[in-house]
């Protein structure tokens, strides 16, 4: 169920990943403690973070759509030095900046497609620490690695 999950949310359109990203979070966020995500990784995002915060709203779903389609850009190189655990604290910053009014939101009354909404039912159907491997796959590869040519 891990594998096919991440298969098919890899397969959506950039747009249909940050979408199904996006509500993930608005459903775990309660599961997910600040906490749990871990100072000393958020520490390692910071600067990147900050960096997003400072751009308009239409850069910030430029760097992200970069992210989730693996172009490379500087901040897809930035982002790809990472650990995975670090990657995911990142995407999870980011929610809580969209939340917080600093990054671009979701289009209110935003449709999700057919194709996404159906990930995302099949990552709610998964448990706890499934979804959380599901989501670790997804945001692993997201990003461009400098390292590799
Ligand atoms: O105009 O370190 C659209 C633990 C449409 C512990 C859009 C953990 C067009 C260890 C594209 C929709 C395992 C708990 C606009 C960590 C349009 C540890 C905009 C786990 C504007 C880290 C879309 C952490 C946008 C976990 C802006 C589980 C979408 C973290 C943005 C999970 C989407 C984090 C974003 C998740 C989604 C973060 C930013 C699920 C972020 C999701």
């Amino acid at each position: 169920a891990v594998a096919s999950t991440t298969a098919v949310f890899k397969a959506l359109s950039v747009d249909d990943q940050l979408a199904v990203l996006w509500y993930a979070y608005t459903e775990m966020g309660r599961s997910i403690t600040p906490a749990a995500t871990g100072a000393a990784r958020l520490q390692l995002a910071e600067g990147l973070l900050n960096q997003i915060q400072q751009m308009s709203h239409a850069e910030q779903l430029e760097v992200m759509r970069d992210l989730a389609a693996q172009r490379n850009s500087q901040v897809s190189r930035a982002y790809g030095i990472f650990s995975v655990n670090t990657k995911l604290a990142f995407w999870y910053e980011l929610s809580e900046l969209m939340v917080k009014g600093l990054v671009i939101p979701v289009p209110a009354g935003y449709q999700i497609s057919r194709d996404g909404a159906q990930v995302l039912e099949t990552l709610k159907e998964l448990d706890f620490g499934q979804q959380i491997t599901v989501l670790r796959k997804v945001v692993a590869d997201m990003g461009v690695d400098p390292l590799a040519d």
